[in-house]
């Protein structure tokens, strides 16, 4: 990685003399331990950052050394003695698997710094900390950090359509993975394995959950071939040993997206029919030479019955029989099924389907099948509301999928911070056990967890636009803790990528702290409208321009009004909610204003609390985002000069294209809603669209 391009992994010189002094006190000299692989790729960083930050190389000790200034021992407790004597075997013990103690200790009067853990994963996690600390100027003198991950699993979802390089909503360039040249490795892949693990992500499902080509026509020619599920073949599990043991060392471990229909793919059995005898004996084998190859694999990712892909439907056996068919093959390892909820049936409303197919499987998957529910009923909008899901599995693993690249917000164009709305969701309460019980705390525990969809590619950048990356490294930080605050995580962001002016800090904040509910301005009128996105024919405009008219199932336009009546008198999506939730969205009046019109159908003019109508705050609104976005390009200007110049005219042009953008929006969707109204905008602004 060179310096513009390595994300927030930039080692820049402390020029601060007293930290300098005291950095180099501590960590010049290293005593690391030597065991594993992860302390190799511990080492590996170490060699990278110190001479970066501290202006000298590092130099590694074999014994605990006693004739330097002080030095950074990192290590389990077992790994070395001078662990186990300078940080007491308690402090250590409660640490769960992946946390870590970084410790500022005296040793044989040395001034020294301890990064330990009961995992060589922790120790991983624990060296990134540190070095974020010195990244970010922090004094070390009297250090004392602990850590344990909020949840078990914190899994990367790679759409990456193997064989063909490209990556289905992936904004960030072609895939990152050659799984041609495989078993040939690329450095790209460790620096990726380093950029995730310094976030502490510690799962990668290395493919596209369509592991075959949809029935419906694909909007990008390129996926029409591809067959993804063709990596469970022997020859391609061979291939991903390499690949696999990169990720080891930075306690990352594959996962692979398998088709439903693998015992007749890549198995040549004429049925995958879950309850067929042989159809279970294929899966075991299979599970048995994927495990032969890759001990620490984590397991399957399935989307089955959904969007063209096959499943137990095929075979008139419900998603727990299917799930189940598998895990049963995966347990004997410790390897589990993450089975998506992303389902379509014959709802006319999409929103009641997920609910509708799952809640009444609770209780019956297998202890190793996590059922994977996205963040929202219909499908990463810009803004939904929380998938009632969350609270109604409580007999069933579940984890929460998150879209970290832009596939509805813009894609590689506008800059939109995703961190806002992800923790929203997360304190969203469900009153799953009565009031204070918030998404973040359903996700607990060794079967459960957080995934993203993933936003690298082949970019010079990774992900396509430079403040993406801050989506990134957002999930990550929320998905270790989502107790962080937006504020927390953006400023480590941004310290870390752009260094340490404070104008230039407190400016790409602002931008991102902003970008989302401009977004939603633009893009939605902000009353809780969504998907009026073009489905175009080429892969980049596939849900990037707007064209309200194409779905208007999703919004509900008509001549008497605009939204979807989700009530009772409608599709009775509402009552999937537990009271009071389903009271207060089933109630206009009570409905928060940013969801009122996925909720209900209301006349244009109906007033809003504040007298203004719908149509009309739908035109404001519409208006406010593209100023909004204005003020933020303006800002973003500001900094020429105080940002390097590559990032600053990336940034700029890009800008530059999302204002137009925004105005395409705003233009279209406001002469949508004033053709239908037929009232025109109190402010004239609204021309109809001749
Ligand atoms: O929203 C849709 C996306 C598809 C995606 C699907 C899914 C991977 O437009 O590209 O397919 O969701 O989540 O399965």
């Amino acid at each position: 990685m060179n310096q513009y391009d390595d994300c927030w992994l930039r080692y820049e010189r402390v020029t601060e003399n007293d930290r300098l002094e005291s950095y180099r006190r501590r960590c010049r000299h290293a005593y690391v331990a030597e065991k594993a692989p992860e302390h190799g790729a511990i080492r590996d960083e170490l060699r990278r950052a110190l001479p970066d930050l501290l202006g000298t190389e590092p130099h590694f000790w074999q014994h605990p050394p006693t004739t330097a200034d002080g030095f950074l021992a990192i290590g389990t407790p077992e790994d070395m003695t001078m662990i186990a004597d300078s940080v007491p075997a308690d402090d250590i013990a409660e640490l769960s698997s992946g946390g870590y103690l970084i410790r500022s200790v005296t040793w044989n009067g040395l001034d020294c710094l301890v990064v330990t853990a009961t995992t060589d994963r922790g120790l991983v996690y624990g060296t990134f900390h540190l070095l974020r600390l010195l990244n970010v100027r922090e004094s070390i003198g009297d250090l004392e950090v602990r850590q344990d991950p909020a949840y078990e699993n914190r899994l990367l979802n790679q759409w990456d359509t193997p064989f063909h390089r490209s990556v289905e909503r992936g904004y960030g360039g072609e895939s990152i993975f050659d799984w041609e040249r495989l078993p040939d490795l690329r450095t790209r892949y460790e620096d990726y394995a380093r950029l995730l693990a310094s976030v502490g992500i510690n799962g990668i499902v290395l493919n596209n959950v369509n592991t075959t080509k949809p029935a419906r026509a694909s909007a990008n020619a390129a996926f029409d071939e591809f067959e993804g599920w063709q990596l469970l073949e022997s020859r391609r599990l061979e291939d991903l040993t390499g690949l696999a043991s990169v990720f080891r060392r930075y306690g990352i471990r594959p996962y692979l997206s398998v088709n439903f229909a693998s015992p007749m793919l890549v198995g040549d059995l004429d049925t995958a029919d879950p309850l067929d005898k042989d159809v279970q004996a294929w899966w075991r084998r299979k599970a048995d030479e994927v495990y032969d190859l890759l001990p620490d694999f984590g397991g399957f990712l399935v989307k089955a019955d959904s969007e063209g892909q096959p499943g137990p439907y095929d075979y008139g056996r419900d998603h727990v029989t299917g799930a189940n068919a598998i895990a049963q093959a995966l347990k004997p390892h410790g390897g589990r099924v993450w089975w998506r909820a992303f389902v379509y049936g014959s709802h006319e409303d999409r929103a009641v389907q997920a609910y509708d197919t799952f809640e009444p499987l609770d209780g019956d998957f297998a202890d190793n099948v996590t059922v994977q529910i996205k963040n929202g009923p219909i499908d990463f909008q810009p803004r939904e509301p929380v998938s009632p899901l969350f609270g109604a599995l409580s007999e069933t693993a579940i984890g929460m999928e998150l879209q970290i690249t832009q596939e509805y917000t813009g894609q590689g164009v506008h800059a939109t911070y995703h961190l806002p709305m992800w923790k929203e969701v997360f304190e969203f309460d469900t009153h799953a056990d009565g009031a204070g019980t918030p998404v973040k705390s359903l996700l607990r525990g060794d079967e459960q967890g957080i995934v993203g969809v993933g936003n690298v590619g082949e970019d010079y950048n990774w992900t396509g636009h430079y403040l993406a990356q801050a989506n990134l490294y957002a999930f990550g930080r929320a998905a270790w803790s989502p107790d962080l605050s937006v504020e927390t995580v953006t400023d480590e962001w941004v310290r870390q990528t752009f260094g340490a002016d404070e104008t230039v800090g407190d400016v790409i904040k602002d931008i991102l702290r902003r970008s989302w509910e401009a977004c939603i301005d633009y893009e939605t009128g902000g009353l809780g409208l969504l998907h009026m996105m073009h489905n175009g024919e080429e892969h980049l405009e596939n849900h990037y321009y707007p064209s309200p008219e194409e779905w208007p199932g999703y919004h509900g336009a008509s001549e008497d009004g605009i939204g979807v009546d989700r009530t009772e008198s409608g599709s009775g999506y509402v009552a999937q909610y537990p009271e009071p939730i389903a009271d207060r969205y089933g109630s206009v009046e009570r409905c928060p204003e940013e969801l009122l019109l996925f909720f209900h159908h209301l006349p244009w003019d109906h007033e809003l609390e504040d007298g203004t109508t719908v149509v009309q705050r739908l035109y404001d609104n519409c208006f406010a985002g593209v100023d909004e976005v204005k003020r933020l390009r303006e800002r973003w200007h500001a900094l020429e000069g105080r940002v390097d110049e590559r990032r600053h005219r990336h940034v700029a042009e890009r800008f530059d294209e999302q204002v137009s953008n925004a105005q395409r929006w705003r233009d279209a969707l406001t002469a949508y809603f004033r053709e239908y109204s037929g009232i025109p905008d109190e402010r004239g602004r609204v021309r109809r669209d001749e």
